[in-house]
C-alpha cells in the first residue's frame, strides 16, 4: 500500500436543491491530516489529507449546517483526527468513534465531553479483518449510561447472521447505508423487505438513507437508488438520516460529485415534511438532543 489515495471530487457542483435550515450532514469523516494524525498500522486505504477545513468548506458550499463525523476505518481505534475535526467546528459537528474494547470508562466519558455520541462496529471484511461480537455487545452496554448509540456497517448478506446481535444491542442502533441493500432488486426485493423485518422488530432502529454511488452502479442520476430508498424514507419517517460520505472512503471509479447527491434528496425525501425529518429533525434528536424542543 503505497499510493495515497483520493477519493473525493475536485470540484463538486454547487445543488439546485436548497436543504432546510440547520441541516445535518450525517455521515462523513475526516482523514489526518497525517503529519497530525498517522493512520492505523492496519488501515486498508491509505488516502491523502482530507482535512477538517475541506469538509466545513464542503458543507457550507452544500447548505448544510452541521456534520456528523464517523470514525473512519483507516484511523483505527485512535479517535484523534476525528476529535480535531469536532473541536474546530466552533460546536456544529459531533462524532461517533471507533473504540478499543478494553477503553476505560473515563476514556469514555472524555470523548462524550469532546462530542462523541456513540461507537461503529464496523462487519466489512475488507475494511477490518476482526469484529468481536462478544466485545461489542460489552461496549454497548457500557455506553448506555451516555445515552450514546451504536453505528452499525454491514452488507445485506450478513443481516440474518447479525440479527441476534442486532436484537442484544441494547442501546439505539444506527444502519450505515441501509447495509447496503442491493437496490436493483427494488423496494419490495428480499434486501429491502429484511431491512424493513429489522426496523419492524423495534422502534429505536435507524438508518442512513446514503451512498446511492456505492449501492447504484447505474450512475447519476442514481434511479435504482430513488426506486428503492423512497418507500423506506416515507414509511419510516422518524428514524432515517442523510449524509454525504465525503470523502468517501476507498471511491477510486464513480466519484460522485457532492452537489449532485444533496440533488438526489427530493427523490428520496419527496416532500417538504420529510426533508425537514430526514435532514435537520432526526439528526437533531439523536445529536443534538438539548437543542431540540419537544
Ligand atoms: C463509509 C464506507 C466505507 C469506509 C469506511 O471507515 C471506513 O473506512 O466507512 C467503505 O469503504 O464502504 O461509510 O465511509
Amino acid at each position: 500500500m503505497s499510493e495515497r489515495i483520493i477519493s473525493w471530487h475536485n470540484n463538486p457542483s454547487k445543488p439546485r436543491f436548497v436543504v432546510p435550515a440547520g441541516a445535518v450532514d450525517a455521515h462523513c469523516h475526516v482523514f489526518g491530516p497525517m503529519t497530525q494524525f498517522p493512520f492505523s498500522a492496519k488501515a486498508k486505504y491509505l488516502p491523502e489529507d482530507a482535512t477538517p477545513e475541506m469538509l466545513f468548506a464542503l458543507r457550507d458550499q452544500l447548505g448544510f449546517s452541521r456534520n456528523v463525523i464517523v470514525q473512519a476505518s483507516c484511523h483505527g481505534t485512535d479517535n484523534s483526527a476525528t476529535l480535531n475535526a469536532i473541536a474546530g467546528s466552533n460546536g456544529m459537528a459531533r462524532g461517533i468513534a471507533v473504540v478499543d474494547p478494553e477503553i476505560g470508562n473515563d476514556q469514555l466519558a472524555v470523548l462524550h465531553d469532546s462530542g462523541i455520541r456513540g461507537v461503529r462496529f464496523n462487519f466489512l471484511k475488507r475494511l477490518l479483518e476482526n469484529a468481536p461480537k462478544d466485545k461489542f455487545i460489552e461496549i454497548a452496554h457500557r455506553i448506555e449510561p451516555l445515552a450514546w448509540h451504536v453505528v452499525v456497517y454491514f452488507e445485506a448478506d450478513l443481516l440474518t447472521e447479525l440479527r441476534s446481535f442486532l436484537d442484544a444491542i441494547p442501546v439505539p442502533i444506527v444502519i450505515d447505508h441501509m447495509g447496503r441493500p442491493d437496490v436493483i432488486q427494488g423496494p419490495e426485493g428480499p434486501d429491502i423487505c429484511a431491512l424493513r423485518d429489522l426496523l419492524d422488530s423495534r422502534e429505536d432502529i435507524w438508518f442512513k438513507a446514503t451512498c446511492p454511488d456505492r449501492l447504484d452502479a447505474s450512475g447519476p442520476p442514481w434511479d435504482d437508488f430513488a426506486n428503492a430508498v423512497a418507500p423506506l424514507v416515507a414509511d419510516y419517517s422518524d428514524r432515517c438520516l442523510w449524509g454525504t460520505d465525503w470523502p468517501h472512503p476507498n471511491m477510486q471509479t464513480a466519484i460522485p460529485d457532492d452537489g449532485n447527491l444533496v440533488d438526489m434528496i427530493p427523490r428520496i425525501a419527496t416532500t417538504k415534511a420529510l426533508q425537514q425529518k430526514l435532514l435537520v429533525d432526526n439528526p437533531m434528536r439523536l445529536y443534538w438532543p438539548e437543542e431540540v424542543q419537544e
